[in-house]
């Protein structure tokens, strides 16, 4: 199979400029192409990974890969189709720019021949004076032709400033400068993208000598089978920063997907193959209770993003939740998988009560309950029933002197910080 046989069979390419025309120049050469991204955050989150990943697998097939983070066009804003952008300073997006680069850098591989190259548009868009863009670029694009784009007129009714109006022609520069650069001739991204890819494929045809070609192939929005929105959690979103989101909370999340969307995901997110993913779909249609398919895929998710030693430490963080057997778990790993318990700090001076510190703790509702809790055996302490009444809490209870793990029932579970 093919690079863009594997695409389509994947369900990653959504549309294409020239379909004949790019499958002909990706059968006789290695090709440069590129996804950008602009910094509006200091963090990706998950929504930006599939156009990434994308990237990725035509660097496995050996072109390569031109990672774009947009100084520039992040100072103009991309227009959303609600509402106007709040202008962000300099020093943010490059603070942001910054941060993105580091993240996208764990993605792709930098080394050999066809290494992957980091670029930043403003580089090349912060010297073009006014009268160039104007004159040079500004006259190749109709304004008919942009008021058509999906983005614009959609903003149209309730009102789009001109410096939100010229995003396209800022990222159509980026593929014009690419291409006669580095002689990239694809951009992908996703399916929001389709109006700005075709900007840059407009310049390219007017501004580039005659016969210059190149192609736009858009990726489909991830969407879920029961039609809330992918990669969102109570928490919010799920981000590729680890402080944000931790690699344990990252490896639940990839566990937690649906059986009916699992085998799309391992289509779109892992580099296993197609015998793999079609052995793992018949686990998931005859033996769904192992859920086999979603540990394969949070694995390799977790893997590719933080690295073999943070997937070891979420797989045991989330086998000690599952079982309850919690003592062993470093207070690195206490810190990943209780983030969102309930918690309760006290000082190491104090003589600790067991029943005075679940009432203070508000683990139960009262002394004469804290005290019934423990004789029925309902307060497992670091994942040891404790049932003496008069227990009184040690050094040997304090999780490398930090943290003291209290459950009361089944599942409640709350932390004690000292
Ligand atoms: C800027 C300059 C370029 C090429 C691309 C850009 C960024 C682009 C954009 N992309 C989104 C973003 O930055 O706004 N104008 O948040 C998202 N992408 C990717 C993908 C996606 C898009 O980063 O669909 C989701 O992640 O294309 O919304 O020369």
């Amino acid at each position: 199979m093919d690079l863009l046989q594997d695409l389509q069979w994947r369900g990653i390419s959504y549309q294409q400029t020239d379909e004949e025309g790019l499958k002909e120049t990706l059968d006789k050469e290695k090709i440069s192409l590129y996804c950008g991204m602009d910094p509006t955050g200091d963090s990706m989150h998950i929504g930006h990974l599939l156009p990434f990943l994308t990237l990725r697998r035509f660097q496995n097939h050996g072109h390569r890969p031109i990672v774009l983070v947009g100084g520039a066009t992040g100072l103009i804003g991309d227009p959303k189709a609600t509402e106007e952008r709040t202008l962000q300073t300099i020093e943010m997006v490059q603070h942001n720019v910054a941060c993105l680069q580091k993240q996208l850098k764990s993605i792709f591989n930098f080394e050999g021949e066809n290494g992957a190259m980091m670029v930043n548009n403003y580089d090349w868009t912060e010297p073009m004076s006014v009268i160039t863009f104007l004159r040079d670029y500004g006259k190749h694009i109709g304004i008919n032709y942009m008021l058509a784009k999906d983005t614009i007129a959609t903003r149209l009714e309730t009102g789009i400033s001109f410096t939100e109006f010229t995003y396209t022609i800022l990222q159509g520069m980026d593929f014009k400068h690419l291409y006669e650069k580095h002689d990239c001739k694809l951009q992908i991204g996703g399916s929001d993208q389709w109006g700005n890819i075709t900007t840059g494929l407009e310049l390219v045809r007017k501004m580039m000598p005659e016969g210059a070609k190149a192609y736009g192939l858009t990726i489909p929005l991830v969407t879920k089978a029961d039609g809330t929105k992918f990669g969102k959690t109570e928490g919010g979103a799920v981000w590729l920063d680890p402080e944000r989101t931790t690699p344990y909370e990252f490896y639940q999340f990839w566990i937690n997907t649906a059986d009916a969307d699992v085998v799309k995901y391992l289509k779109f997110f892992t580099f296993l193959d197609r015998e793999v993913i079609e052995q793992l779909e018949k686990a998931v249609q005859e033996e769904p209770h192992l859920r086999k398919a979603q540990k394969v895929l949070a694995e390799e998710v977790t893997r590719l993003i933080h690295g073999e030693n943070a997937l070891e430490q979420a797989i045991k963080i989330s086998e000690a939740l599952f079982s309850g057997a919690v003592k062993n778990l470093s207070a690195a790993e206490i810190e990943q998988g209780f983030k969102d318990v309930p918690s309760f700090d006290v000082s190491v001076e104090e003589e600790l009560l067991l029943v005075d510190l679940l009432v203070n703790a508000k683990i139960s509702p009262s002394k004469r309950q804290a005290r019934e809790d423990i004789s029925n055996g309902a307060i497992i302490i670091n994942g040891e029933k404790v049932t003496d009444p008069a227990y009184l809490l040690q050094e040997v209870d304090r999780i490398e002197g930090k943290f003291t793990i209290v459950r009361r029932g089944k599942k409640k579970y709350y932390l004690i910080k000292y």
